[in-house]
């Protein structure tokens, strides 16, 4: 995780090759972490996307709370942009993804019979998106077999294979990788607790005391029910607590905090905490 650099060479790089994929495909798919649906965004796609058909997939939308869910889906639709939460793992929230891209192919066909093209090609999308939002399993999802690897390592797949998602539409075999627009602190530590950023861009005391306050304002009962931490709001002190509730402890019984700091952030990301929801609308 966090293996990426974005220094400007490979800022450049990923830029051109978005640029070129953008030459060959009719449709958009952007993914996003349903987590953090904003931070997790890069606004630039807006513009590489203008005249083109833009879908928005909010994906481990299982680790997110439902109730961000609906509000982010119905934000980006008062935006006009068509948004659909999804799990990858369980394929949940598939179908509507598919039925935007049917839509999408429909109109392409219209188009192009008014136009009087017979030989028609497919509609053709591009997967693109921040690393770690999920572009490898929504691929694999869509091609319902282990084409494309699936890891936190960006930048796996190689060559232009194109997937036949369903009769009249494609999908390119790799994905476009976007480089995260970090616009202020709060979308930075949004994307390191989300494990897309270089975790040595902001440090783990850092991260951690962020993911406390969080829990603490608005998860209070994933710290009790969990840990048995109840009330307490500084943050050596709850992670004294949940190292003690987890064993984790040092030489002569004293509580390893260091241990407890990466064991919270390890939960979080995999979705051990349960569902939470790091930025609302608005
Ligand atoms: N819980 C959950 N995990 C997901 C989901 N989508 C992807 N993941 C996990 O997130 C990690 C990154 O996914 P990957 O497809 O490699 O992201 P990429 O860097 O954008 O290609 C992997 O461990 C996936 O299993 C999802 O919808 N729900
Ligand atoms: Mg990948």
């Amino acid at each position: 995780m966090g293996d990426f650099h974005w220094y400007p060479g490979h800022m450049a790089k990923a830029k051109r090759a978005i640029a070129e994929d953008l030459k060959l495909i009719d449709v958009i798919i952007e993914l996003t972490d349903a987590r953090a649906p904003l931070s997790s965004r890069n606004p630039d796609i807006d513009v590489m996307a203008n005249g083109k058909t833009h879908i928005l997939v909010m994906s481990k939308s299982d680790l997110s709370e439902q109730s961000g869910n609906t509000a982010w889906t119905e934000y980006f639709k008062s935006t006009g942009l068509d948004a659909a939460c999804v799990d990858l793992r369980t394929g949940a929230g598939m179908n509507r993804v598919k039925s935007l891209l049917s839509e999408a192919a429909s109109k392409k066909h219209e188009k192009d019979k008014k136009r009087g093209i017979r030989m028609q090609r497919p509609l053709r999308a591009l997967v693109c998106g921040i690393p770690n939002v999920g572009k490898s399993t929504f691929i694999n999802s869509m091609a319902k077999k282990s084409v494309a690897k699936t890891g936190n390592k960006p930048g796996v797949t190689k060559g232009k294979q194109w997937i036949t998602v369903s009769n009249g539409i494609e999908l390119l075999d790799s994905p476009g990788l976007l480089w995260p627009k970090i616009e202020d602190e709060r979308a930075a530590l949004n994307l390191a607790l989300l494990g897309s950023m270089n975790d040595e861009v902001i440090d783990l005391e850092r991260l951690t005391s962020e993911l406390i306050g969080i829990l603490n304002s608005g998860y209070p009962q994933i710290l009790s029910e969990q840990y048995g931490v109840y009330d307490e709001d500084d943050t050596e002190a709850v992670l004294s607590k949940i190292a003690r509730c987890m064993n984790m402890l040092q030489k002569g019984g004293l509580p390893d905090r260091e241990r407890a700091k990466q064991f919270l952030i390890d939960s979080f990301r995999g979705g051990k905490l349960g569902r939470i929801t790091l930025e609302l609308p608005g």
